[in-house]
């Protein structure tokens, strides 16, 4: 190709407009990065060459090939599965796939920089045709129903105590969504780590406008065309969010304020005495000295490792929690050392900041750099020793309460651009210095880099078990490290509905292991507010109850009867689900889909289905519409097309429903409404105390009979990194006849004692062949199997 405007190589096309600057590349099949770089007019200024970068979030290695054809001033880039039309003067572009509809319209890219000291002000834009009808959907962990048409965000990772339903940034910021028209899914990723801003068809409805504090606009464009396809795309460029440890997945009780170590012995009684499964205590603030981050209060924590065996022997796992900020103690041996190694975050002008965070004065571990982040991964190594099963990363926006001024140096009078000196929400100035970056351009990723840290210094130190990490701030990419919670939610009713649209947020951005404070970090909650919270977070994949300072005791039993009761029952379905659970955080660490989904992700033509944020899909056959609100005993509920058998609670069996309409569920407090999808078989065991490990020994599959049944299971020893099984369970009903079969992949032996079958959907049974024993009534076929079985046959 001969024009001077156009550069390829094998692999890359660069194209220079008048007005910017386009990178076109593809990293994976059905996904285009698109490098922008807006030329500004009112300086001339301009990229000759994009400067090399590294991406904090993407993982997956460029080198697809690209198909160049140029046309004048067009050119048209064509990559497996998608093309993309650009108009090099403009920089603007049409994406396409590979059936040649058009995806997304990109209409005007621009740009300015202001040439400023110590910082440069860039401002770089871009907009989005938005059509109407198209939703939004995702942006990870923000408020408002699941689609966002219609509202404005800020991704400027934010510490804000106590957070409303419209609260806005809060802790995540995650710059991706899934667009959804007429069925048809595509995504869209912002890989800038900088802060930045998306107006979503708010000021103008009929446009989606990004505009990045940074020198460019690095995007990913994402062909579908179901949302799953999108999302799996998505998760193979950021990363896949890895197993974690079953433990992980039981019920999980924290505090702020448990003084000591009789406090987290009295807890775990609490539990045990009541008949409480539980699987996990947090240890919050309180057990370090002086708030110094891997220190201990010798008083309050006299001897942690006995503490931890003690826990054990109770079946229950410590986490404790670990802030970023370093207290400035000279002699202190974390903080000489970061100082010595120069790993601390500096002001504009050098000096070391230091702010106010727990610890007072602090300073701030420069975690985006690699070599802090190793450093960091290693200081684990004490905790880990002392056999501490996971770790809790808060305050890590990083938050501080407020930065000295930069003292014994002149503050310099000439004029400083706009924004520099500032400080947004409770963090550090803009312009602190993170080695040669800004805090404005790393902010958003230092909680990035600390999980990455973590994990890995974990890898290291325990090679043998799977890492947990819990953490509160992240970015694009903090799946492939850590779970995360909403941070400092509030007892109320809203905040428990407004849990349900932001963890599908987050899902959708293959963050598959979430959850939110039950029932709310701020305020006081009720009886009634715990149950259904708890009735609720069964289903979440993070189960955590946790309080604030001063707030009321929150524990389950904290309430009296008849809520205890069903608190109780709410933790039995939850160790009973857990084998189904498992399995999805399975396939979440092969696909990148979430447990918690919204019904979009499997009926995307149904606007109804598209519009519901108060109710779910857990895996692919269950559908959960939890009561939500006071004093309610029934809800509306969407059915998508199918047909759906009552199953409230995975307790009685009920109507069968048939999808495409609303229905009106029972809900009195002792009931979460449930259905199971036609053809769908989801396994369940025995409620326990705490998990043990994942080769289940009692298993009830729980099958809806239909022409087509596909049922999952995954098995493995629930932490590490040995043998596992996959069993598949497939058949149907043709002509009235039931047929199951049994197949299973993997090398780990086999423990079961006892298998159950439970079939949903049969009107007649006459004769059974490959079970022990059957039994049907009431529409219900009981059977119970051998532990190798492989096939039953239902004859009517
Ligand atoms: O400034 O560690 O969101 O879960 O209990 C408050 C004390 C600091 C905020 C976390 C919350 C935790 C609390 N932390």
């Amino acid at each position: 190709m001969h024009v001077t405007d156009a550069h390829v190589e094998p692999h890359r096309l660069r194209l220079s407009g008048r007005h910017a600057v386009l990178e076109v590349s593809c990293p994976l099949p059905g996904v285009l990065r698109l490098r922008h770089a807006p030329v500004s007019s009112e300086i001339g200024f301009l990229h000759p060459e994009l400067p090399g970068k590294r991406s904090w979030s993407v993982i997956a290695e460029e080198g697809h090939p690209l198909k160049v054809e140029r046309d004048g001033e067009r050119a048209r880039v064509t990559a497996e599965g998608v093309s993309l039309e650009v108009d090099v003067e403009s920089g603007t572009w049409r994406f396409q796939d590979a059936q040649g509809r058009e995806l997304a319209r990109c209409v005007e890219v621009s740009g300015e920089v202001q040439a400023a000291y110590p910082m440069s002000r860039h401002r770089a834009r871009m907009k989005l045709r938005a059509p109407e009808g198209e939703r939004y959907l995702g942006f990870g962990e923000k408020v408002g129903p699941l689609d966002k048409r219609g509202m404005h965000f800020t991704f400027w990772n934010t510490d804000v105590v106590p957070h409303h339903p419209d609260t806005d940034p809060l802790y995540q910021s995650i710059p991706f969504f899934v667009g959804l028209r007429g069925g048809v899914a595509w995504g869209f990723f912002l890989d800038e780590s900088w802060r930045s801003e998306v107006d979503v068809a708010l000021a103008d409805a009929s446009r989606v406008a990004w505009e990045s504090w940074g020198p460019e606009l690095d995007c990913y464009l994402f062909a579908g065309p179901m949302p799953a396809d999108v999302v799996r795309r998505y998760a193979a460029l950021t990363g896949r969010p890895p197993l974690p440890p079953l433990w992980s997945l039981g019920a999980q009780q924290s505090r702020w304020g448990y003084e000591n170590a009789q406090d987290i012995r009295g807890v775990i009684q609490g539990y045990r005495q009541r008949n409480l499964p539980l699987d996990c205590v947090y240890l919050d603030i309180d057990y370090m000295d002086g708030y110094k981050v891997w220190t201990w209060d010798s008083a309050r924590y006299p001897d942690p490792a006995g503490l931890v065996r003690e826990a054990a022997a109770q079946g229950v796992r410590l986490v404790p929690i670990i802030d970023p900020a370093l207290k400035l103690e000279p002699g202190w041996n974390v903080y000489e050392d970061a100082k010595a190694r120069d790993y601390l975050v500096r002001y504009d002008r050098g000096g070391v900041l230091v702010g106010e965070v727990w610890p007072k004065p602090a300073v701030f571990p420069d975690l985006t750099r690699p070599e802090v982040q190793r450093w960091w991964g290693g200081l684990h190594r004490d905790f880990v020793a002392l056999g501490m099963a996971g770790f809790w990363n808060d305050m890590n926006e990083p938050s501080c309460f407020g930065v000295q001024p930069d003292v014994g140096i002149l503050t310099l009078t000439s004029e400083r651009a706009e924004g520099i000196g500032q400080v947004e929400g409770k963090t550090l100035p803009y312009d602190a210095r993170h080695g040669e970056k800004r805090h404005l351009e790393v902010h958003n990723v230092y909680a990035l880099g600390m999980a990455k840290g973590a994990f890995e210094g974990l890898r290291e130190l325990r090679p043998e078990a799977r890492p947990f990490l819990l953490t509160r701030a992240g970015f694009a990419g903090i799946q492939r490290y850590s779970a995360v919670w909403t941070g400092d939610n509030s007892s109320h009713w809203t905040q428990l509905e407004t849990s349900l649209p932001m963890l599908m947020g987050l899902g959708l951005a293959a963050v598959a292991h979430t959850g939110v404070d039950i029932p709310g970090f701020i305020g006081r909650a009720n009886g009634e507010l715990l149950v259904r919270w708890m009735q609720t977070g069964t289903f979440y994949p993070l189960m955590r109850n946790h309080a604030g300072k001063g707030t009321s005791p929150q524990e389950p039993w904290r309430f009296g009867e008849p809520y205890l009761t069903l608190a109780r029952a709410a933790l039995e379905r939850r160790y009973r689900l857990l084998p189904t659970l498992y399995t999805l955080m399975h396939e979440a660490s092969e696909t990148g889909i979430a447990p918690l989904r919204p019904l979009l992700m499997e009926a995307p033509g149904d606007p109804e289905a598209a519009g519901a944020f108060d109710q779910f899909l857990f895996g692919r056959d269950l559908l959960v519409a939890p009561v939500v609100r006071p004093g309610q005993t029934k809800r509306l509920a969407y059915l998508p097309a199918g047909a759906w058998l009552e199953w409230p609670g995975l307790e009685r069996t009920g109507e069968v429903r048939e999808g495409g309409q609303h229905v009106i569920a029972d809900g009195p407090l002792d009931t979460v409404p449930v259905w199971l999808r036609a053809g769908g078989a989801v396994a369940l065991t025995r409620p326990a105390m705490h998990t043990t490990d994942a080769n289940w020994q009692h298993l009830e599959w729980h099958v809806h009979a239909a022409p087509e049944i596909h049922g999952r299971l995954y098995e493995d020893a629930g932490d590490g990194y040995g043998e596992s099984r996959l069993t598949e369970l497939r058949g149907g009903v043709t002509a009235g006849v039931l047929r199951l079969e049994r197949s299973e992949m993997g090398t780990l032996t086999r423990a079961r004692t006892e298998e159950k079958i439970r079939v949903y959907g049969l009107t007649s049974v006459r004769k059974v062949t490959g079970a022990r024993a059957h039994h049907f009534e009431d529409g219900v076929l009981e059977l119970q199997v051998a532990a190798d079985w492989t096939r039953l046959d239902v004859a009517p």
